[in-house]
Parts: structure tokens; C-alpha cells; sequence
């Protein structure tokens, strides 16, 4: 933590100097020299919890990386963390309360946790200092991004969603129960959450989120965020995997229809995680449309 304010601290004096005046160069020295590039780990006090964050890069133009469920930064984004334009972009990718290395506390599913995270979101990049900021959200997190876009559009510039669903159908719940018991997942995908969590947490947590998304079928139209969906205002790009087994089409479209002026792109090969599987082309996609 204290290297991270001691690079920023220096970023700032470098900038503004050359802001000043030109001619003047600041030389990068020490850790400072990383700062840039390198991917620098803290935590911060937010809203009652300590969150844990990633960040990397030097440009203006901040951004936030929200994880999906049971997700965090380094198991969800390592290859946009990596690749992103340090240059144009600064990068945060973060553990909601309760996921990564966001613990204590444990996570807990009341009937507004994506509420919950969504106003997170924010107050951490707002404590970080940002001025406004872009959001990256995966499957739950693009859930909470249109959630933070919706209630705090002031504070947000553009969003990039994918693999979210702002309601919850009969569809939806078998596809929830067939995930809802960890041994049954493939050894892939399984691996890294079980490192990171150790198994009883990961298979506890997994188990209390089926429960916790289910709730929303007791609301009206099984809602999640659909009734916010007419009050984003930002520039949104849907990016929606053909060949995604969790979350069906029928969802990116609905998101494409009520989000006033958004824009849908269908990768034909993309499954859930094609941000993974196709980071390239994905990275590319992003980064030409916040630019
Ligand atoms: N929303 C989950 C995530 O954040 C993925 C998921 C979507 C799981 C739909 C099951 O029916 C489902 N990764
Ligand atoms: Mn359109």
C-alpha cells in the first residue's frame, strides 16, 4: 500500500510538471519505474469492509474490471490486466466484498447484493480517486455494472458488459441448479477458485449464491435489474458468445433492447468466458470502444 501511494505520488508530481512545463523531465526511479506497467495489490477501507484491488496502467481514462460470481482479478482478468493499453487506460479490477482476497467478511447473498455491489463499485474507485470511470462487467459483474451505470450515471463514462442477465426465468434456475454443487464442475474451472478459496469456502459460497439468485424468481418478472435498465445513460457495448452455455441469448438481447442507444456484438465461437478464451480479440473490442 504504501509503495502504491509513494508510485502515485510520484506519477502525479511527473505529470504535472511535464504539464507545467515540457522541457522539464522527471525521471522514473526505483519502484516507481514499475508503476506503470506492472500490477500493483492493495486494500482499501470501503463502506465498512476492506476491498482488494488491482490496478496497472497510466492513462486517463480510468476503468473497472468487475469479476463474475465467486470471481476476483486475478482469477477472472489476468489477460486484461496484462494487456489492456496501459497507455490510454488505468486499470482496476476488483474483489466484491466477500470474493478474492476481499475476506473478511463472507460472503452473503441479501435480496440487494448487487445493489450492495454496484454502490462498492463505485465508492472504492471514488476512495481511489477517480474522477469517473468505465466498467468492464462479467456475467454478475456486468449485472452490477448496469446497476452502478443506472443509479450513478454521472459518475459513469462507458460500459462493456458481457454474459449478464438482469432477470431470472424457469430456464435460468435449472442452468443455477446444475452448477449449484462444485464436484460436478470440470476440473478447469474448479482448479483456481478452489486454490484461491480452499474448497469448503468455494463449494459453501457457490451453494449460498444459487440460493441468493433465486430469490429474484419470487420478485416481479423474476427481476434482478430490468426495471433500471431505461435509466442508463452512458455508452453501452453488449458483447454476447454464441456458444454461451450459462447465460442464453435471449438476455444480451433484451439488455440490447432497453438500454437506450446500445450497441450488441456477437462472437459466434465465444462461449461464457470468451474475454478468456479470445482475450485479443476481446481487449481490441474494448479498447476501441472506449476510446
Ligand atoms: N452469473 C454467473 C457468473 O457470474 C454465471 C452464470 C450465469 C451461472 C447463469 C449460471 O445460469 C447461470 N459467472
Ligand atoms: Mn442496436
Amino acid at each position: 500500500m504504501a509503495a502504491t501511494l509513494g508510485c502515485r505520488g510520484s506519477l502525479r508530481l511527473r505529470r504535472l510538471l511535464s504539464a507545467l512545463n515540457p522541457g522539464i523531465h522527471v525521471p522514473r526511479a526505483g519502484p516507481a519505474a514499475a508503476f506503470g506497467t506492472s500490477v500493483t495489490s492493495a486494500k482499501v477501507a470501503v463502506n465498512g469492509v476492506h476491498l482488494h484491488y488491482q490496478r496497472t496502467g497510466e492513462g486517463e481514462h480510468a476503468v473497472l474490471l468487475l469479476p463474475g460470481m465467486l470471481g476476483s482479478g486475478e482469477t477472472d482478468f489476468g489477460p486484461q490486466l496484462e494487456n489492456l493499453s496501459k497507455e490510454l487506460f488505468t486499470v482496476v479490477a476488483w474483489d466484491p466484498r466477500g470474493y478474492g482476497h476481499s475476506r473478511p467478511p463472507d460472503r452473503d447473498f441479501p435480496v440487494d447484493f448487487f445493489e450492495r455491489d454496484a454502490k462498492d463499485a463505485v465508492d472504492l474507485m471514488k476512495t481511489l480517486k477517480f474522477q469517473k470511470v468505465s466498467l468492464l462487467g462479467w456475467s454478475d459483474g456486468g449485472i452490477t455494472a448496469l446497476i452502478a451505470a443506472a443509479k450513478y450515471p454521472s459518475y459513469i463514462n462507458k460500459m462493456v458488459i458481457w454474459g449478464a442477465n438482469t432477470y431470472v426465468t424457469d430456464t435460468d434456475v435449472k442452468i443455477y441448479e446444475g452448477i449449484r454443487d462444485v464436484s460436478k464442475w470440470s476440473e478447469r474451472t474448479r482448479k483456481p477458485l478452489e486454490a484461491l478459496y480452499g474448497y469448503d469456502y468455494f463449494a459453501k459460497t457457490c451453494d449460498k449464491w444459487v440460493d441468493g439468485i433465486r430469490q429474484f424468481t419470487h420478485l416481479p418478472d423474476g427481476g434482478i435489474c430490468r426495471h433500471l435498465l431505461p435509466l442508463v445513460q452512458c455508452p453501452t457495448l453488449i458483447l454476447h458468445g454464441e456458444k454461451d452455455l450459462l447465460v442464453p441469448r435471449f438476455h444480451a438481447d433484451f439488455i440490447h433492447k432497453h438500454v437506450r442507444g446500445s450497441r450488441l456484438h456477437l462472437m459466434p465461437e465465444g462461449k461464457h468466458n470468451l474475454h478468456l478464451r479470445f482475450a485479443d480479440e476481446f481487449n481490441k473490442l474494448a479498447e476501441d470502444f472506449l476510446r
